[in-house]
């Protein structure tokens, strides 16, 4: 029995180094040391090079390296039967809300609009807000939405979060499926942190931004996928947005000629809103392979039917 790691960006040294000093007994290879195929019975996996699955006839287990999934769900490799596993880490989750945080903090202070002025050697002051002035909405209240909703709310903001099942989450009004148009309407700031499923693809489009209050700021650090793009400029050139900050877009890295690269109300960071980092991830991998082992239930298991 041997767990193979997939990469399709090949990053496979710094997992090796967590693994060979923290768990030097597992039996962990990546895809040109694994020498029988067929003893394969776990995979790792983060954008696997599509069809990777197919040669691993026995595999059970594939877990995502990364909170997200639409990656293995994007592979027609996929064996139908395997459990589905994915990451849920403090340090993961610490990081997306500090990182959203900033964005926020970003948008009501104005600071992207302050550095054009710049560029411009314009000297405007522009309305300034407190966070206790602002309310903030959050698509997806899973394990990074309400964390982040959590340390909106420790700094003053007014958090709303939308999620399929209604939550009870200190500090944070919660909207269920079909109470979405009532978060909007009131979202000044606006967050994405749902999974990219075939519910969720393109939500952030017009009729959405339409049901905002005007000039509200869009913050993507889900999906590119979650984002009609050819929706946004429009709503940034009419004022129904005032500004984006995209950590995600559908292609990345995002191709030289795209004109999001030059809009002066998008806020663009390249995908590192919050990484996996193998020094703290690699110890629930170790032990869902321990469970396997044990014939115990899996850690972070993702549900198929859901797609997250
Ligand atoms: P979770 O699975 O914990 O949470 C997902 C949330 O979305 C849940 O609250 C769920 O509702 C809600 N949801 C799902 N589908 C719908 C729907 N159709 N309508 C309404 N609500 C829905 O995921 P995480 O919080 O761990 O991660 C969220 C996403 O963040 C990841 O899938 C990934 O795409 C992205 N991400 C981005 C990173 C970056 O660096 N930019 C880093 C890490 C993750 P319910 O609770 O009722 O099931
Ligand atoms: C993730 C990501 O899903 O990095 O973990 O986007």
């Amino acid at each position: 029995m041997a767990i193979v790691l997939l990469r399709g960006d090949q990053n496979y040294e710094p997992w090796m180094k967590s693994f060979r000093e923290s768990f030097p007994e597992l039996p962990v290879y990546t895809p040109d040391q694994v020498t029988d195929p067929k003893s394969i019975r776990m995979a790792w996996t983060w954008k696997a090079p599509r069809g990777s699955y197919a040669q691993y006839p026995n595999l059970e287990v594939i877990g995502s390296l990364g909170a997200g999934v639409d990656h293995l769900f994007d592979d027609p490799s996929l064996p139908g039967k395997v459990i589905l596993t994915r990451v849920v880490d403090p340090y993961l989750t610490g990081d997306m809300a500090e990182f959203v945080l900033a964005l926020c903090l970003n948008a009501i202070k104005n600071l992207n609009t302050y550095h054009h002025f710049q560029e411009q050697q314009l000297w405007k002051e522009l309305p300034y807000r407190r966070c206790n002035q602002v309310k903030v909405g959050i698509l997806g209240l899973g394990t990074l939405g309400q964390a982040t909703g959590q340390l909106l709310h420790q700094l003053g903001f007014q958090v709303m979060g939308w999620s399929k099942s209604k939550k009870a989450v200190e500090g944070i009004q919660s909207f269920a499926a079909d109470e979405l148009e009532a978060m909007l309407a009131q979202s000044a700031i606006l967050i994405c942190l749902l999974p990219l499923t075939s519910e969720t693809q393109g939500v952030l489009n017009a009729s959405l931004f339409a049901k905002l209050p005007r000039a509200a700021h869009l913050i993507n650090v889900g999906r590119g996928g979650h984002l009609q793009e050819d929706d946004l400029i429009p709503a940034l050139k009419s004022g129904q947005l005032s500004g984006a900050s995209l950590d995600v877009v559908s292609q990345e890295p995002l191709p030289q000629e795209h004109p999001f690269w030059s809009h002066p109300k998008i806020h663009l960071t390249p995908h590192i809103a919050s990484v996996s980092a193998p020094s703290s991830v690699v110890s629930q991998l170790a032990e869902n392979y321990e469970r396997f082992i044990q014939g115990e239930p899996l850690k972070n298991q993702v549900s198929r039917e859901d797609g997250y």
